[in-house]
């Protein structure tokens, strides 16, 4: 039998009401010693399942707090089981005392994420459904927040199921060919070959998608570099609207790198602010130079800049062969100050395009609108980037089940010569599709899954 779990279920802070939830076989016997109901005529056994009931919550005859309690029976709950939700005052000391109560009757305190667990092992929701909650959870904007309503909604769900659904005809299809196994049709073996590959390009599809899925859901890594000095932090500044990184005019200001998250033309990023590239003066700006070329490396995005009032040297350069290999924004500074360098001219020495270059003062904030606007722009069309409209998939484990499941359809349509082994390729595809809606019975895989939710989850 499943032990009856516990936890609270808002953030332990003073605020005008705490929420405990309680979900397992034992909760009504459980509440039955600790809840008095204020108005005489309830207990538990007349009460109606989704009713909120005042009372008191009370250890032996001591009166701990004056709550709402809200039942939910067995099956129609979250989790599936008996459940109840305490809203209590809330206090951190009194949410406390009553989980200590609970667990002093008999409750245990619950796991990360395990009454979402319960709910998918239940049949309530599908796994998929069952991430959705915790990414609901997690947004901080309003991209990842929609992704992860899509998700909740089930229309990831439908779009899975709808796949697994054409290759599961594809496989009728087959063993139909099969019974009649003396002479399969040429034609027939085209059809199927047509069938897998249209199947193949939409799972395709969606990987893609869910490259973007990913990227907006963890926020557009942008990472702004340059040599010392050429006012790398002040644009950061400028573009957070904020003083986070220190400015001065001594050259190697910024040692590590500064992080902060901004929404730039209704598009979220993650913004690195990092040590200017040079030769090294000594150990801490070395170690900050290697962290900055490892961020450029997995970045989505560069701003590299120049300090336009000076002449470039063999700095710039030598941060420019690391920059191209990488989508990139070459930033004029300094534009309030006389400028060495026309957009053209750089256009020239760098052989960029010159939708890629753009002139501002990080000091005066010029220019910062037509920066921002070539992100986005950049951003948006990079391989016909899909507005978050259009993108289903957000998830890292999705996109590698996809990723497998496209694997073994194209070993499927290598093997159509022999229908007895492309078959077993074709239902492998279908083990890794189901393994995104929740077909997954390894605890090991369950248990990494659930353990990234919050407590009362
Ligand atoms: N005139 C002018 N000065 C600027 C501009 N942007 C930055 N500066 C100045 O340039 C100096 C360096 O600016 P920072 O923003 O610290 O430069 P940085 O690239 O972060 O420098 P490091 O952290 O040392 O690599 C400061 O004195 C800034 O005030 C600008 O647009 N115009
Ligand atoms: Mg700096």
């Amino acid at each position: 039998m499943n032990s009856t779990i516990v936890a609270p279920a808002t953030y332990p802070a003073e605020s005008a009401i705490g929420v405990i939830r309680i979900s397992g076989p034992e909760t009504f016997p459980v509440l039955k010693k600790i809840f008095k109901f204020k108005f005489f005529k309830n207990n538990f056994d007349n009460i109606k399942s989704h009713s909120a009931h005042l009372g008191f919550i009370k250890d032996k005859e001591n009166i701990i707090d004056e709550v709402l309690l809200i039942v939910f029976k067995s099956p129609k709950s979250y989790t599936g089981e008996d459940m109840a939700e305490i809203s209590c005052h809330g206090n951190p000391f009194i949410i406390n005392k009553i989980l200590e109560l609970l667990i002093k009757n008999g409750c245990k305190m619950a796991e990360h994420g395990e009454f979402t667990k319960r709910a998918f092992l239940n049949g309530k929701i599908s796994l998929s459904e069952a991430e959705a909650v915790a990414d609901m959870v997690s947004s901080k904007n309003d991209i990842s927040l929609n992704l992860a309503l899509k998700q909740l909604l089930g229309e990831e769900k439908n779009l899975i199921l709808n796949l697994r659904e054409k290759i599961i005809n594809v496989i009728s299809l087959i063993e139909t060919d099969l019974d009649f196994s003396d002479s399969v049709e040429n034609i027939e073996k085209n059809k199927i070959k047509n069938l897998l590959n249209d199947i193949l390009e939409t799972i395709n599809k969606l990987i893609h998608s869910a490259d973007k899925g990913i990227m907006l859901k963890q926020g557009i890594k942008l990472v702004i570099t340059g040599k010392p000095n050429v006012g790398k932090s002040s644009l950061l500044n400028s573009l957070l609207k904020k003083e986070k990184a220190i400015v001065t005019h001594i050259p190697g200001t910024t040692r590590d790198i500064i992080e902060d998250t901004v929404n730039i033309e209704g598009l979220p990023f993650k913004i690195y602010d990092t040590a200017g590239i040079r030769k090294a003066k000594g150990l801490i700006e070395k170690k900050g130079i290697e962290k900055t070329i490892k961020t450029i490396k997995t970045s989505d995005l560069v701003l590299f800049l120049i300090d336009g009032s000076r002449k470039l040297d063999k700095n710039d350069f030598n941060i420019f062969s690391e920059v191209k290999r990488k989508n990139f924004i070459i930033v004029i500074n300094k534009n309030d100050l006389k400028l060495k360098y026309t957009e053209e001219k750089i256009s020239d020495i760098f052989k960029t395009e010159k939708n890629r270059i753009v002139t501002i003062s990080a000091l005066k904030n010029k220019g910062i609108k037509n920066l921002t606007k070539m992100i986005k722009n950049i951003i948006i069309n990079k391989d016909n980037f899909i507005l978050s409209g259009d993108i289903v998939i957000s998830n890292l484990r999705h996109k590698l089940a996809l990723k497998n499941a496209a694997q073994s359809l194209k070993k499927a349509i290598k093997n159509l010569n022999a229908f007895e082994v492309a078959i077993i390729d074709i239902k492998n595809a279908i083990n890794f599709i189901d393994g995104i809606i929740g077909k997954i019975t390894d605890e090991h895989i369950l248990d990494s899954i659930f353990k990234n939710f919050c407590i009362g989850k």
